[in-house]
């Protein structure tokens, strides 16, 4: 069984019976059976049009479906919890977003894993850092990093009275 967290977001409606059902659901997925559960934490909506406060957490589950089985489980849950999608980032019932799957990387627009946004985001990286720190660490570690020539364009120091920065950098 591989080893996933998965994001769970809600600003509309019940919110902590939405987020309870949606875990209670998983538990029905085939194959699949819901480890940790982070506490629910309440969040300032980041991003989006104007719009109420989420309550978020991150569920740890164990699965041996394939990552496209487990996305079509988890939009289907979200169907029955009476997502509907609107503006990106817009309100929403439910959202239930595969973090990580097991060492899985993917880069497809419909299924993306790492989940990209997990290290911008405290409310989904608070959650998970609870219940899984070494997988915010593993993801951490994944984020491809830039060359450090990218990430600090070095000053070229040519006059004779040197700047503060190029003397820093002598
Ligand atoms: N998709 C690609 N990768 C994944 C993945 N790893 N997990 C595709 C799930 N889905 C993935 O998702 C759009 C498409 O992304 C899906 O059809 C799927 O094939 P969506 O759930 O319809 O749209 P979305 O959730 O609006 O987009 P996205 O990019 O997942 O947004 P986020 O990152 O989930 O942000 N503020 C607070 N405080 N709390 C929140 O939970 N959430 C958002 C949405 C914005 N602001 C928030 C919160
Ligand atoms: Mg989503």
């Amino acid at each position: 069984m591989t080893i996933c967290y998965i994001g769970i977001g809600s600003n509309l409606g019940d919110r902590k019976k939405r987020i309870e059902t949606a875990i209670r659901r998983m538990k029905m997925i085939a194959a699949t059976k819901v480890g940790k559960v982070s506490r629910i934490i309440e969040t300032p909506a980041q991003g989006g049009p104007a719009q109420g406060p989420f309550l978020n957490a991150v569920a740890e589950i164990r699965t041996d479906l394939t990552p496209y089985q487990l996305l079509q489980e988890l939009q289907q849950i979200e169907s029955l919890l009476g997502r509907i999608r609107t503006v990106r980032n817009g309100p929403r019932t439910i959202d239930l977003d595969i973090l990580t799957f097991g060492e899985i990387r993917m880069d497809e627009p419909a299924l993306t894993i790492p989940h990209p946004r997990i290290l911008e985001r405290a409310f989904v990286a608070v959650p998970l850092r609870e219940i899984a720190p070494q997988a915010l660490a593993m993801v951490r570690s994944k984020t491809r990093k830039r060359p450090a020539a990218v990430r600090r364009k070095k000053t070229v120091c040519r006059s004779s009275r040197p700047s503060k920065r190029c003397r820093r950098q002598a």
